[in-house]
């Protein structure tokens, strides 16, 4: 569409909207006109990929991790630039649209992997929606308050919703014992890198049935009123805020049911619309089930197609050609289990169902010692292992542990179903939109068409030690530390000078994560500086962005723990030549495109077994960053695929885990260790002050007592990880230590979602 066509617009739908002229328009309004006029843009081909008559594949998804969505789009529309340029002349700031909110109905990785996926499958012209839950707030805001983590409600609807449309007429009725609830689907489109293919994410919202109670009304029963409305739009009012576990909540379940019954009938519905029979279901469509959450979808499923008419086997043998199940998780205590009870409370129907699948499987194996149900229990990933086709791990090294422990006796009987689809990110936001210095470089050096064709990246190897990709890769690492630089300092209050090494964790707080090895490790240089032991060390910013579950205590903990060094160090005179940390307020997918460009180190440093991939470690490396990690979840291809030479690897292999775990002493290793004690004692030797809430004294107790005694092996891997760190801190500058910069971006083309949709599309969907 050229300019003035596309002004006009523009300015009719802010007169219409706002009552306002585009001079007039704040940033908000401006956001939702530009937006809009781009939705008009794409109708066309939105309404040709929705009516296709092929087979679809569905998404199901609790979370949703989007972010932005108008650089994404106009980019992928070949517009970004063009409208950046037009509302120039008519002196608009395009970097108005960063105040912005960034819709995070996700946690973090599981729902950024959702999102990634479907502007992957746009771009590569697969059929594949989404569907998940409208959540009237997403995840918390982050603050702080004297170094504890505070929440704060995310709003993220406060200057609308420009990118979706409310289908009034496709609303559903979800059951429940107790009440009904009207779902209400939002369509947003999904627009491919090209603009040929347009999908949709569909997310459902919670309302009161229609019809007003008028017989309350008349008798002035308002709180009647007023709680049955409460009832039905709790809902979907709130993204649970835990990425790992959350057992038992009763509006979780409820959440579940909603968004799996709601999208179930609405795929059922449009079946029989284009009159085709139920029994072929299978033919049209495969539903994707990511992680647990969505399981419910499954008995959901038999039991409409039993309400259409089949029997029970029937309808289980086309649930089972329908399902795929992606599991993202090893830990023990986030495989998600259902009391029984409450499900038959709740949804009797479902939990029916879910009895006469177990008692299918008992007839099928009757000594297979497998089971759905145990000691009260509906164990989600059994359902979706048994009444699937596919299940997948999502690393290679995260899939054979699957195989050999969490799903064993399942691997035992069915091995054809098992499969590895390594996990991957959109190359279009993750280099190309947040690092357009880099990939103007890359386009120099190899030409165009990289953004859909990742693996042409290899091809930039080749001048890997040319001289001038050196310098010139050097520089815009520089000037991304720069902008980066800047952004913090106005954030945060913390000026990172932009020649130190950047050195980055960015990713949710969990103990298995480790971030408390790496905050010991910056206690370990700040000491040994102090002390006059580290001559040569190169100047270096360590940097934080993680949220913590707001009931995790031990999560919270570390979060106060890094902010006091934090404080301790960026207020020593003696060390400021040397060293800054910051722990950076509020990280989402926003901060996230500032910070992987700008990072010279990656720290992936879980405890080997433990990080399913990963996918925060392909960005960095995509954006030329080296990792400091460990052997695990997708560290291990990433190596493989850029050679383990060029990254930095360090601490127990699985299995040294696993040996180490047989007799561990920690106490002993903290008592062989004087430096490492003294790190370790000031978490209660009054270093630092937690406002007597005595968390970080109970942070060291979780190394050596109770439950705990350093589960994840902190002090076991400390000297092998500051050994390697020391050394990367040493590289760090040289001819060599760019050149494997480089190699990272160049090798990083396997981790393109496009290849993992791919897979999927060969492998599961066989589309
Ligand atoms: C479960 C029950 C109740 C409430 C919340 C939850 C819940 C919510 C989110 C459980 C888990 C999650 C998120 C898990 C997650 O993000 N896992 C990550 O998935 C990534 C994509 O595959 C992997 O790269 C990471 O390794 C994995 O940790």
């Amino acid at each position: 569409m050229e300019k003035n066509k596309w002004i006009k617009r523009v300015c009719d739908i802010l007169l219409a909207n706002d009552g306002v002229t585009l001079e007039e328009a704040d940033a908000p309004a401006l956001y939702r006109a530009v937006s809009r006029a781009t939705m008009a843009e794409i109708h066309p081909t939105w309404r040709k990929c929705r009516d296709k008559k092929k087979k679809r594949v569905g998404y199901l998804s609790a979370e949703f991790l989007l972010g932005r969505a108008i650089h994404s789009n106009l980019y992928n529309l070949g517009k970004l630039d063009k409208v950046k340029e037009w509302l120039g002349e008519r002196g608009v700031d395009f970097t108005l649209f960063e105040e912005i909110e960034d819709a995070a109905l996700g946690n973090g990785g599981l729902g950024r992997l959702a999102a990634c996926y479907l502007e992957s499958g746009a771009t590569v012209g697969i059929p594949l929606d989404g569907y998940g839950i409208r959540y009237r707030y997403g995840l918390f805001r982050q603050t702080f308050v004297s170094g504890f983590q505070k929440e704060e409600a995310d709003d993220w609807q406060r200057c609308g919703d420009p990118w979706s449309y409310r289908r009034e007429s496709e609303s559903v009725e979800v059951e429940f014992s107790d009440f009904t609830v009207r779902a209400v689907p939002y369509d947003t489109p999904v627009i491919g890198y090209g603009g040929k293919t347009v999908n949709t994410l569909r997310l459902w919202q919670s309302e009161e049935p229609r019809g007003f109670d008028f017989e309350a009304f008349d008798a002035m029963q308002t709180d009647r009123i007023a709680k049955s409305r409460m009832n039905c739009e709790s809902i979907t009012y709130a993204l649970y805020p835990n990425d790992s576990t959350e057992r038992g909540r009763l509006l979780r379940l409820r959440q579940e049911y909603f968004f799996t019954s709601a999208t179930i009938q609405d795929i059922i519905r449009k079946h029989k619309r284009e009159g085709l029979p139920i029994e072929r279901l299978g033919e049209y469509i495969t539903l994707q089930l990511n992680d647990t959450h969505p399981v419910f979808a499954v008995p959901e499923m038999i039991r409409l197609l039993m309400k259409e008419g089949l029997d029970f086997e029937a309808a289980f043998v086309i649930a089972r050609s329908v399902f795929n199940f992606t599991n993202h998780t090893i830990l023990g205590e986030a495989l998600e289990c259902w009391d029984m009870k409450r499900v038959r409370k709740l949804i009797p129907k479902i939990a029916s169902i879910l009895v006469r699948m177990q008692r299918r499987l008992e007839r099928e194996l009757p000594d297979g010692g497998l089971f759905l149900i145990k000691d009260g229990r509906v164990h989600m990933a059994n359902v979706a292992i048994y009444a699937g086709s596919r299940v997948n791990g999502v690393a290679a090294l995260h899939t054979e542990i699957l195989k050999e422990s969490t799903f064993r006796d399942w691997y035992a009987h069915y091995p054809e179903r098992f499969l590895n689809v390594t996990n991957g990110v959109t190359p279009r936001r993750w280099l190309a939109l947040c690092n357009p210095q880099l990939s103007d470089l890359i386009t120099r050096r190899i030409g165009d068409g990289w953004q859909n064709d990742l693996e042409r990246l290899r091809e930039l190897g080749k001048f890997a030690t040319d001289p001038e990709t050196r310098a010139e890769f050097f520089r815009i690492k520089q000037e991304k530390k720069a902008e980066l630089s800047a952004h913090i300092y106005k954030k945060e209050g913390i000026l990172l000078p932009p020649e130190f090494i950047f050195d980055v964790q960015a990713k949710r707080l969990h103990e298995y994560k480790r971030q408390l090895l790496n905050a010991f490790s910056i206690l370990y240089y700040y000491f040994r500086l102090k002390d006059g032991l580290e001559p040569d060390f190169k100047p270096t910013a360590f940097i934080f962005g993680a949220k913590a579950a707001p009931a995790y205590y031990m999560a919270k903990a570390i979060i106060k723990f890094i902010k006091s060094i934090a404080e301790l160090v960026n207020n020593d005179e003696d060390v400021k030549d040397k060293m800054r940390v910051v722990f950076v307020t509020d990280y989402n997918v926003s901060y996230a495109e500032k910070i992987m460009p700008a990072a010279d180190i990656s720290e992936q440093i879980s405890m080997a077994g433990m990080e399913a991939s990963g996918t925060g470690n392909m960005k960095f490396m995509l954006n030329g960053t080296v990792t400091l990690g460990t052997m695990d979840g997708a560290n291990v291809e990433i190596c493989e695929e850029a050679g383990i030479e060029n990254e930095y690897i360090f601490g127990a292999t699985v299995d040294e885990v696993k040996r180490v775990k047989e007799n561990y002493d920690p106490l002993a290793i903290y008592n062989a260790d004087p430096e490492l004690r003294r790190i370790v004692d000031t978490l209660d030797d009054g270093t630092f002050d937690d406002n007597g809430t005595g968390m970080l004294k109970a942070l060291k107790g979780s190394l050596f007592g109770g439950w705990s005694k350093d589960h994840y092996l902190v002090l076991h891997d400390f000297r092998d990880y500051v050994r390697v760190k020391s050394k990367l801190i040493g590289d760090y500058g040289t001819d060599e230590f760019i050149s494997k910069c480089i190699r990272n971006t160049a090798s990083g083309g396997k981790f393109s979602s496009d290849r993992s949709i791919l897979d999927y599309a060969r492998d599961v969907w066989k589309i």
